[in-house]
């Protein structure tokens, strides 16, 4: 498969442009940035929030799926972060739609829900949206648009609502939310091979012995993850944020330091 890959200088994307590739895909590198030094791969630099831009690439190449990992991985002003997700979610799909092509895998994030109680038990893929942040908002807005093009052009969206992608865990709450870099390649190569997914979720993480978040719509998908964030357990001190982190599905990001204006 040819795979667009949005994003793919980031920490995430340069993980899964190298593991898709070990798969056998060919991969369309798209960042603001340079490829890295001696990539293989076909490489656009270009701001995916440019429709313009995007769809230039799209006329240039020949395109089967869009891995879509671009955007900020932060909070920022509500504008920046409708810019970083929502709009450069809708430039990919528009070009999609022009040019046949049918198939996303999206990096959405745990923070979408991540104002959701741990008290509330399991967290399932049905959970109703409950951002903690803008970046959380920025997330719900981009899978609604998912769903939208789903719905309304038969694209087949996979979600990925993924938990804290890191080389080891570094918190206890990692301990549950840790998605391993292996993880990270088998959950994206399932939603670009899952047969007609139509638009789903999954929760991106490892098969963590602590997981609290189901892993059943991913297994649905293909996504079978192969590490624990356990056999780090004995390396993680214990941290004085570690009760607060542990009250909602989004963790730090729940908490009151993230609180302030929407515009500025
Ligand atoms: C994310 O979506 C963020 O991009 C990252 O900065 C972490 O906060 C991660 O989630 C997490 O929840 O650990």
């Amino acid at each position: 498969m040819r795979v667009l890959v949005a994003g793919a200088a980031g920490s995430l994307g340069r993980v899964v442009t190298v593991g898709l590739a070990d798969l056998g895909h060919e991969i369309v590198g798209l960042d603001l940035v340079p490829g890295p030094e001696g990539s293989p791969f076909a490489w656009h630099e270009a701001d995916c929030a440019d429709a313009d831009a995007v769809a230039a690439v799209f006329a240039d190449e020949r395109i089967d799926a869009v891995v879509h990992l671009a955007g900020a991985p932060e909070e920022l002003s509500l504008p920046d972060e409708l810019t970083s997700h929502v709009v450069t979610t809708a430039a990919l799909l528009d070009a999609m739609v022009a040019h046949d092509v049918t198939r996303i895998v999206y990096a959405s994030s745990n923070h979408a829900v991540g104002r959701t109680p741990r008290t509330d038990g399991e967290l399932t893929e049905q959970a109703l949206p409950r951002p903690d942040t803008y970046y959380g908002v920025a997330k719900v807005a981009a899978e609604a648009l998912l769903h939208l093009f789903a719905d309304r052009h038969g694209i087949d969206a996979v979600v990925c609502r993924i938990g804290s992608f890191l080389e080891e865990p570094t918190s206890l709450r990692g301990l549950s939310t840790w998605l391993s870099h292996p993880d990270g390649v088998r959950m994206v190569e399932a939603g670009l091979t899952a047969p007609a997914p139509g638009f789903a979720i999954l929760h991106g993480i490892s098969a963590n012995t602590r997981a609290w978040w189901d892993l059943e719509p991913g297994r649905r998908l293909g996504y079978e993850p192969q590490d624990d964030a356990e056999v780090f357990a004995d390396r993680i001190e214990p941290g004085p944020d570690d009760a607060a982190e542990a009250e909602f599905v989004g963790g730090p990001f729940a908490t009151a330091q993230f609180h302030r204006p929407a515009i500025g």
